[in-house]
């Protein structure tokens, strides 16, 4: 280092499992490295292919520096430079006329995990839209259809410390493709597995993960629940259950049994298209290992009766005792460690309620072309998000944002496919530029991240932007003016026994520190979960008072392989439009040139489809169902099964040949429970161009 360089440490704020600690290097003025912190004990000093470049993105000559103006049309992507106290003045304006006419749920903030902050994410933002009488976001696009399916068999969606993996002797990782979206689980699980561990994976797709994997389970997309139930069968049937762990620990085990004798291997084949032999070995696996850990992300949850799976899933750990060992049981998120140690810092007392309607972030689209609604949207404020490319069903989401009587402000670092659609786009911070305490969802760890850099151009921090539209609108109210370190003294339940050892010191001076939880962490080995019976509910009291079937079952989606005849008649092919590229986060990054792979954006499929419609390797295709129409070059390679075809999710529109990317063609149904998407039972036809 040199006499002016210094180091500061932070935290990344993707939205990724592994919120990894950093260290910048900073000459001067300007960030000169970005490395993995060496000292973080689960990112162990690396980052990934697409944050090892971040200083790239920082400096990258495509930010938006300034607020900008649009002069061309809505989606062209036309701007002029204005000014902060112009843009201010303007959304003051605009907010309160619409506000005066149709009432506060006229405006509607849409945010996503741009960046998992806990304040950055989201904090006074809420407070402004609440004082405001904003309509409100159900931010339900990601984990929280899992969680809800968890929670009605456990009550709770807590489980063991992914960093306990290492105990594992049989892990399955269960629609979740950990190499390339968790990809910091790997080296522990591999530590499993220089131990003894087997690793299964469970995918449709053969992903990377797969071909890691020991075993590899292929069965047709949102079939998982019937594979569960004939898993089940064969427990049971073979005695391989844990009897005094269920007598001791769980509540309706004979009226699930009941219900799986009907589910013999044989049948649970016929609906999930995993042979029943090999049905028989993997329940025969499951139930004589330990400890058996299943660890679940969120590509089981995007279907139809993503709840159902998560909720009949979560029965196999109880039926084989998983829970009383170290590095056993069922993993999702391990956020809820972190958010029951939070605050909610929406209002202060006595400053009121913010009560009104909820839109749900996945039917974006429905909410915004719907004439129906009253009051209508029409004041969009976006930050952290890019949901026309992110979003499912984007014709319909993209016509939405390009209504004329729309006012979309859309506060971003580049100019994407949603800012293109925006009357004003601000300009945002990136994490070196802010203060911020990241919690993770794929560990126990709480990071700080020290701002490194001063703001670039006219960059501002989405707080500081809140700040600025309280002063614009008049509001004086000082908890809508609070600083970014308020906010984190309000945030952070310091008395709260899991935060007993951390605090704000103690996060700036390390980096990060860990949640004060026991290591290894066996929550629920003597039972004692958080449901009305206290115990793990395979038959559920609760589902049965709301007149829903209080059994674990398979339910087929109405646009999956099992579903609307007519519909597959004409659609044939089931969709997925997963992860896939490991340079790109969600949408962030695959318009960098060093980021996207060369050729751009494809469809998978089988050969045997393939060949059924005279399409070869690198042929031009369409892909189309009544929702939209890609054109993609295909490819045939080996990573579906007949029947299922993949478009990688995250290319933005303008990569691909036609006006949209992969969620044009996907399905926004909403999920049984928890608010989530049905992304994946999605139905297509494919032919050449
Ligand atoms: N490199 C990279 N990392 C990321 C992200 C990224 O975009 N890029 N995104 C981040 C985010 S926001 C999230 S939520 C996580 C998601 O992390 P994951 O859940 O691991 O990723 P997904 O691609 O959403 O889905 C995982 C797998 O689920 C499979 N799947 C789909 N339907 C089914 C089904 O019916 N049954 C089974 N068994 N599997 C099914 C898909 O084929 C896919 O391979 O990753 C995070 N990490
Ligand atoms: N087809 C399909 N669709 C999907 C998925 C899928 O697997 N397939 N996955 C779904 C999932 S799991 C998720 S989580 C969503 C993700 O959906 P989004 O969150 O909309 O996706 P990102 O690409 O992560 O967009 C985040 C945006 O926030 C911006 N940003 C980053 N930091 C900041 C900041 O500090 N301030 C502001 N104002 N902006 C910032 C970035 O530049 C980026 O454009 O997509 C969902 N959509
Ligand atoms: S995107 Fe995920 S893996 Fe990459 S540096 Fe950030 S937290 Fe780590
Ligand atoms: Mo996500």
């Amino acid at each position: 280092m040199t006499e002016r360089s210094r180091t500061v440490l932070g935290t990344c704020h993707h939205d990724c499992p592994d919120s990894c600690g950093w260290v910048v290097t900073v000459e001067g003025e300007r960030a000169v490295k970005l490395r993995g912190n060496p000292d973080h004990p689960y990112s162990r000093g690396e980052l990934c292919p697409k944050v090892n470049r971040f200083l790239d993105r920082v400096y990258s000559p495509d930010r938006v520096l300034t607020p900008l103006r649009r002069v061309g049309a809505k989606g062209e992507g036309r701007f002029e430079p204005t000014t902060w106290d112009d843009a201010l003045a303007t959304i003051a304006v605009e907010w309160s006329g619409r506000i005066a006419r149709h009432g506060g749920e006229t405006l509607l903030g849409y945010h996503s995990a741009g960046t998992q902050g806990l304040i950055q994410m989201t904090s006074l933002d809420r407070r402004l839209f609440a004082v405001l009488g904003a309509s409100r976001l159900d931010a339900t696009i990601c984990g929280s259809t899992a969680r809800v399916g968890v929670e009605l068999t456990n009550g709770t969606g807590l489980g063991p410390d992914p960093l306990d993996i290492v105990h594992s002797r049989f892990i399955i990782l269960w629609g979740t493709n950990t190499r390339l979206t968790n990809r910091h689980l790997w080296p522990f699980i591999e530590q499993a597995r220089s131990q003894g561990a087997t690793v299964v994976v469970i995918d449709p797709l053969r992903t990377i993960t797969a071909d890691s994997a020991d075993w590899f389970v292929q069965p047709l997309p949102g079939t998982d629940a019937a594979l569960v139930l004939g898993l089940a069968h064969v427990l049971i049937r073979d005695g391989l259950v844990d009897e005094g762990w269920v007598r001791d620990h769980t509540v309706g085990y004979e009226a699930l049994t009941e219900r799986v004798r009907a589910w013999d291997p044989v049948r649970a084949a016929a609906h999930c298209g995993v042979a029943a032999e090999e049905i028989e070995r993997l329940a025969r696996a499951y139930g004589s290992a330990r400890p058996a850990l299943i660890r679940t992300l969120i590509g089981a949850e995007h279907h139809e009766h993503g709840a159902e799976l998560l909720r009949t899933m979560a029965c196999l750990p109880a039926l084989v005792g998983a829970w009383r060992d170290a590095g056993g049981g069922l993993i999702r998120s391990s956020g809820t460690w972190t958010e029951e140690a939070l605050l909610d810092t929406v209002l202060p007392a006595g400053a009121g309620t913010w009560d009104t309607r909820r839109i749900n972030m996945g039917r974006i689209g429905a909410a915004l072309t719907d004439p129906a609604l009253a009051p209508p949207i029409t004041a969009l404020y976006v930050w952290n998000a890019n949901p026309a490319v992110t979003a499912p069903n984007a014709g319909l989401v993209q016509a939405g944002l390009a209504r004329e009587d729309l006012f979309t402000v859309v506060h971003e670092q580049f100019l994407t496919d949603t800012a293109r659609y925006a009357d004003l786009v601000l300009p945002a911070t990136t994490q070196l530029e802010h203060l911020d305490v990241v919690p993770a969802w794929g560990h126990l760890y709480l990071g700080w991240n020290e701002p490194a850099i001063a703001p670039l151009g006219e960059a501002r921090s989405n707080t500081e932007v809140f700040r600025s539209l309280a002063t614009a609108l008049g509001r004086t109210e000082a908890w809508l003016h609070d600083s970014d370190e308020e906010l984190i003294a309000q945030k952070l339940d310091l008395d709260h026994p899991r935060l007993a050892t951390i605090t704000v010191e103690g996060l700036r001076r390390e980096g990060f520190q860990r949640l004060d939880v026991a290591s290894p962490l066996v929550p629920y080995a003597e039972g004692g979960f958080p449901t009305p019976s206290g115990k793990v509910e395979l038959a559920s009291p609760r589902l049965a008072e709301l007149g829903l079937d209080p059994l674990p079952g398979y339910t087929p989606a109405v646009e999956g392989p099992e579903g609307d005849a007519a519909l597959r008649a004409r659609f044939p092919l089931q969709l997925l439009t997963p992860k896939t590229h490991p340079a790109f986060l969600n949408s962030t990054y695959s318009a960098s040139p060093r980021h996207a792979p060369p050729g751009g954006p494809f469809v998978e499929l089988d050969p045997v489809d393939a060949a059924a419609r005279g399409v070869a390797e690198g042929d031009e295709v369409i892909v189309a169902n009544d929702r939209g129409r890609l054109r993609l070059r295909a490819r045939l390679t080996g990573r579906v099964r007949p029947g299922v075809v993949a478009i990688p999710f995250g290319w933005w529109d303008h990569q691909h040949a036609g006006r949209y990317g992969a969620n044009a063609l996907t399905s926004d149904r909403l999920a049984d429970a928890g608010g989530g998407i049905a992304f994946s039972d999605t139905l297509v036809e494919v032919r050449r161009a």
